[in-house]
């Protein structure tokens, strides 16, 4: 009967997709490799051995690994074979201030990969409020994807519809909602809705994270700095002050104490907020503090250029702060009490920048960094002594796929895990510049800045898709990985609430000749 049916052109239609699926099974399952003599450096140590690639996973390491005929061959002695970045903070195709962030889902993700980063976290917007809806508008924005993704959510008001969404949102693989205390107007939440948030995250087992600025004060702040006359982009730094920074991280870390829900605070910029991070840390508080690469970089001063286009380029909030910022902050990272490094890479071009030419309040806030977070790390925390390969492994890729509940899948290059490798080259230096990166931005906040290392070839499940300078990227490719809840950070939570919260006990006492005696 189907032979009946069978004309010319459906045997066409059917042969090219008989040949298009072959195709995608090769390019799915990529090809067997065998990475030989690198040093294969984890987060929880180092050895020279060899590495077997097949099927997209990892299927050995060892010594003196036997190359199966066919196999692709990479030489990596005098290289260090790392798991590829995993970036927890991006804004691909974000919609902000007026203007959509000019990097989409290929051109973002192709950048991370030229930059040795195999996975980042996306933060989807609600669309006019609405998550689940926010949640498959940025679906489709990700059918361009090259590599692989996941989604945190971002909740700006709340309602019993709100919390109903994130019980759903958990079940479709996303374990982690984000609040903004700043972005009056827009983004932001109360402390009420906030809490409502906290408590939810609890329930579902989400993780919290925070935009940490005092939203009422900068709003204050930005109209007396505009009004003062500095309309500049320096004004963006003048109107919220670090310590605007550091009274929003306490008073998020301790309404998350408050609620008992593990609290992650995005983009921590200034001394003030890693102070707080690292007081909560102390009292055993689970809080995970996460520097951005510009703040580990750069410093104020390029909003003071003269030259807008340089200054808007570095316009960001929480603002990069004075260089003394950046010391605290790296050494912070270096002795563990901030957990991991992102990028929070929202890009707007110079045309998009320029809306704000004499009204530094309506600049779009956001600098790249997706291809340059390993780079910038490996500069500023390795070859500075500060850290070692393992700990760069851990700040920029495992550390992230144990608090967002993907290890060892993620993270680790271990048999079984995903093929997602970088190889970095300790002796090849270069310099980063808007000339030559991969972003659709015609800036680079780090123009010009010299990294004594590189990463030479990236692999993404599987697949070598860096190579020598050369990107072999194909839009639809990549996958979107669901995060579990209930992950690392919840274990035990709910023993501490059992043992009450006050040292006399929370059970009710019963007081006697109270009322009887009036
Ligand atoms: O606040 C964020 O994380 C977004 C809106 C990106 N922009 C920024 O300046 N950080
Ligand atoms: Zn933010
Ligand atoms: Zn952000």
């Amino acid at each position: 009967m189907w032979q009946q049916r069978c004309t010319r052109s459906a045997f066409g239609t059917v042969l090219s997709s008989v040949l298009f699926l072959l195709a995608l099974f090769c390019y799915v399952e990529g090809e067997q490799i065998v990475i030989k003599g690198g040093t294969v450096t984890n987060a929880d140590g180092q050895l020279v051995a060899d590495v077997l690639i097949e099927n997209g996973k990892i299927a050995k390491v060892q010594k003196d690994l036997k190359v199966p005929p066919g196999a692709r061959l990479l030489d990596a002695s005098g290289q260090y074979v790392m798991p590829g970045g995993i970036d927890p903070h991006t804004h691909l195709e974000m919609p902000f201030m007026g203007q959509v962030a000019c990097d989409d889902f290929f051109s973002g993700q192709a950048a991370a990969l030229a930059g040795g980063t195999t996975m980042h976290i996306d933060f989807a917007l609600p669309t006019k409020g609405d998550l689940m809806q926010g949640f498959h508008d940025y679906q489709k924005k990700a059918a361009k994807a090259c590599m692989d993704y996941g989604f945190h959510m971002a909740v700006t008001s709340w309602s019993a519809k709100v919390a109903a969404d994130m019980a759903t949102l958990v079940k479709k693989g996303i374990n982690s909602f984000k609040f903004f205390l700043a972005y009056k107007g827009a983004l932001m939440v109360t402390d009420e809705e906030f809490l409502q948030g906290l408590q939810k995250c609890r329930e579902i087992g989400a993780i919290a994270q925070v935009h940490a600025e005092n939203g009422e004060a900068v709003a204050v702040g930005q109209k007396r700095i505009f009004e003062a006359g500095i309309t500049g982009p320096e004004g963006h730094a003048l109107s919220r002050p670090s310590f605007l920074e550091g009274e929003a991280t306490s008073r998020a870390v301790r309404l998350a104490r408050f609620v008992n829900t593990p609290l992650y605070v995005v983009h921590t910029m200034s001394i003030d907020a890693v102070e707080e991070v690292a007081r909560a840390r102390a009292r055993g508080q689970r809080v995970i503090g996460e520097p951005v690469a510009s703040a580990l970089s750069l410093n104020e001063t390029a909003m003071w250029n003269p030259d807008f286009k340089i200054a808007a380029a570095a316009v960001m909030s929480p603002p990069i702060r004075a260089a003394s910022h950046r010391v605290k902050i790296k050494e912070a990272l270096a002795g563990g009490l901030l957990q991991l490094v992102a990028t929070d890479h929202a890009v707007f071009n110079s045309t998009q920048k320029a809306v704000g030419k004499g009204d530094f309040r309506v600049i779009p806030n956001g600098v790249n960094g997706i291809e340059e977070r390993l780079h910038v790390v490996w500069e500023e925390m390795v070859n500075s002594g500060l850290i070692t390969p393992s700990d760069f492994v851990r700040i920029t890729s495992t550390a992230a796929a144990q608090i967002f509940n993907l290890y060892p899948r993620k993270g680790v290059i271990a048999p079984g895990s995903d093929a997602d490798v970088i190889l970095l080259d300790p002796k090849v230096e270069h310099h980063i510049s808007a000339a030559t990166h991969h972003s659709r931005i015609d800036t680079n906040v780090y123009e010009g800045k010299r990294i004594m290392g590189k990463v030479v070839v990236t692999i993404s499940r599987g697949r070598i898709v860096w190579e020598n300078g050369n990107l072999n990227v194909t839009p639809g490719t990549g996958r979107f990985v669901e995060m579990l809840p209930m992950g690392p950070l919840f274990e035990g939570l709910d023993i501490l609430d059992q043992e009450a919260m006050h040292p006399l006990g929370t059970t009710p006492v019963h007081h006697t000749h109270a009322k009887d005696e009036l």
